[in-house]
């Protein structure tokens, strides 16, 4: 019996959150269908001013294993991924992959994420920082800082033990979406990768991470912005706190202690 999907692990969907990458949408969708054409992909596409939703179209209708969904406007990365697990679990698929449009994340390592689903895991997370991860960019040194920093951060904030809690490109188990609780989640930025990681490590399920070769981006400009770092600084402070807090007061409560 042929067995449907990426062998031994099932339907894969990879969806790509879109906004103004007319210039790197074709060129990543061709990649990853021709790195691993068992998986199907999606396009969610924030109605970008500069024609990226269009040539999506373009590219759905010359091939089946292609699809877009047509948001109203822009409203965040993690908004367009919600709804994009959403459409996934619609159409049964067993995990779902996140990629960024511009060519940052090789969907010729595609496999190296896939593949530890088939051993068992949850969750994968392609690192940038775990041995053999790599960045080949050139980032200004505040950048650079900033993202291994951040990641320090959240290391002894949240306790979690990932190295790359902010990078973007994860393969998922829709089962451990399904406990991640996401109607809930609140942020609108980059924190949604930390928001998602958090969620998940908190629900008891397998994070494993893969080293990836991070690249430039191919055309076009990167949104990240002070806010958006502002926002991911604050919220794991906030979900820190609230963890020491509830461990505390579970510690305190005498009826834990004699039952
Ligand atoms: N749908 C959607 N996609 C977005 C939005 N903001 C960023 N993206 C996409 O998310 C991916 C990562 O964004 P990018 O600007 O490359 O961030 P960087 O890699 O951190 O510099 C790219 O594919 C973007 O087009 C948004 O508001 N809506
Ligand atoms: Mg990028």
């Amino acid at each position: 019996m042929s067995e449907e999907g990426y062998p031994g692990v099932g339907r894969v969907l990879v969806i790509i959150p879109t906004y103004n990458e007319a210039d790197n949408v074709r060129l990543i969708v061709d990649r990853v269908r021709r790195s691993v054409p068992e998986v199907d992909v999606l396009i969610a596409d924030d109605n970008s001013p500069d024609g990226t939703g269009r040539i999506a179209d373009e590219m759905a209708a010359a091939d089946s294993h292609v699809h877009v969904m047509h948001r109203a406007g822009k409203e965040g990365l993690g908004k367009a991924y919600v709804a994009g697990f959403g459409w996934a679990r619609d159409h049964r698929y067993d995990v779902v992959v996140q990629m960024d449009a511009d060519g940052s994340h090789a969907p010729e390592e595609l496999p190296r994420l896939l593949d530890p689903l088939r051993a068992g895991a949850d969750a994968v997370i392609g690192s940038r920082y775990v041995r053999g991860g790599k960045i080949m960019v050139d980032w200004p040194l505040h950048r650079l800082l900033l993202s291994r920093g951040g990641n320090f951060y959240i290391r002894v904030v949240l306790g979690m033990g990932v190295k790359d809690a902010t990078g973007g490109y994860r393969a998922y188990r829709l089962s451990v979406l399904d406990k991640a609780e996401l109607d809930s989640i609140q942020s609108q930025g980059y924190s949604y990768q930390v928001e998602l990681t958090w969620r998940i490590h908190r629900s008891g399920c397998t994070i494993v991470e893969v080293p990836i070769t991070f690249a430039e981006r191919e055309h076009g400009a990167s949104k990240m912005s002070g806010a958006i770092v502002k926002e991911a600084m604050w919220r794991v402070t906030v979900w820190g706190v609230q963890a020491k807090r509830s461990a505390l007061r579970k510690a305190l409560r005498p009826s834990d202690r004699w039952p």
